[in-house]
């Protein structure tokens, strides 16, 4: 049986400040109806979905940061996107601010299968940015004051045909995010992204070198671990100087971008990616088991910094 799955990143274009969850869930609706009439089988929303990216706000109280958190999934605001998902069989990932029972903070995407079942649930590892008020930066990313690193590592899950696992934003950058799912026969990844254009410290990087990075590291991680990768960006202006990129995509296991938005607004970005297709290289190049040393890998998990041998 072909294992053919036809997804779409449904790219968002900015959430303002005052924008409600109803106004946005109603957006989001928009283009699962749209990718419904598309026959695809699966949506892929971004990060931080819901809401606008509240870490560029500076609070000395972070409890001030809890009205951008969802307490409960699905909820009043998002259960118009799990109905639609049931009655109409279309699998979903959505990227949000959680806040546990326990009053823990995390940066969290979720994967609904077609029965508008949670099947999956991953809690962003690597939180880039500070945690502290910089007055050197153009503007704050306070996720690591607002959000603790996840606690779930990366895992997979066999549903809806393949064997599928998410990231988000920050991650993408990461070989080790990619391997670690790549370990466990990740055949499509899923992940969102909010990522401004400029780096808000000045320096040399252009939003053209900085949309480089963004597809390098995700065309990367599909071809090293054979896997299909979706991008999915919030993009455009969320605030006068604040500047997202898009360039959502849809990376197949070669490393190619086969679907990529052309907008900074709501767009899906539509391919029908099969997930065989990842069986060539993994059964070649990348046969782990075959090839990797691991007696040589030790430095990855024992150390973080760089150390350079001595002058
Ligand atoms: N959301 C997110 O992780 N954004 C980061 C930008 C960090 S700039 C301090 C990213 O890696 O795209």
């Amino acid at each position: 049986m072909p294992r053919v799955l036809r997804i779409a990143a449904a790219q968002q274009g900015p959430n303002l400040e005052n924008d409600s969850r109803q106004v946005i869930v109603a957006r989001l609706l928009e283009m699962m109806k749209q990718a419904k009439a598309d026959n695809c089988d699966l949506v892929v929303f971004t990060e931080t979905a819901l809401t606008t990216f509240f870490p560029r706000f500076y609070a000395d109280d972070r409890a001030e940061m809890d009205p951008w958190f969802e307490r409960d999934m699905p909820n009043d605001a998002t259960r118009p996107l799990f109905d639609f998902a049931s009655e109409n069989k279309i699998g979903f990932s959505l990227g949000y601010a959680e806040l546990t029972p326990e009053g823990r903070h995390f940066n969290t995407q979720i994967l609904v299968d077609k029965d508008a079942k949670i099947v999956g649930k991953y809690r962003k590892v690597h939180l880039p940015g500070h945690a502290e008020y910089e007055d050197r930066r153009a503007f704050q990313h306070l996720e690591k004051r607002y959000f603790e690193p996840g606690d779930l590592g990366f895992p997979v899950w066999r549903t809806m045909g393949g064997v599928m696992g998410m990231c988000i934003c920050n991650d993408r950058r990461w070989p080790e995010t990619y391997r670690v799912m790549g370990l466990q026969g990740v055949e499509l990844v899923m992940l969102g992204y909010n990522t401004p254009s400029l780096n808000g410290l000045g320096g040399t990087d252009t939003p053209e070198i900085r949309m480089h990075h963004n597809h390098l590291s995700m065309q990367a991680g599909a071809y090293q671990n054979a896997t299909w990768v979706v991008g999915v960006a919030k993009a455009g202006e969320e605030a006068p100087g604040y500047h997202l990129m898009g360039g959502s995509c849809i990376v197949d296991p070669d490393g190619r971008i086969v679907a990529r938005a052309e907008t900074e607004d709501d767009e899906l970005v539509i391919h029908d990616c099969d997930l065989d297709t990842c069986k060539f290289l993994k059964q070649s190049t990348f046969d782990f088991a075959a090839h990797r040393r691991t007696e040589h890998y030790g430095p990855i998990v024992e150390q973080t910094g760089a150390t350079p041998p001595p002058e």
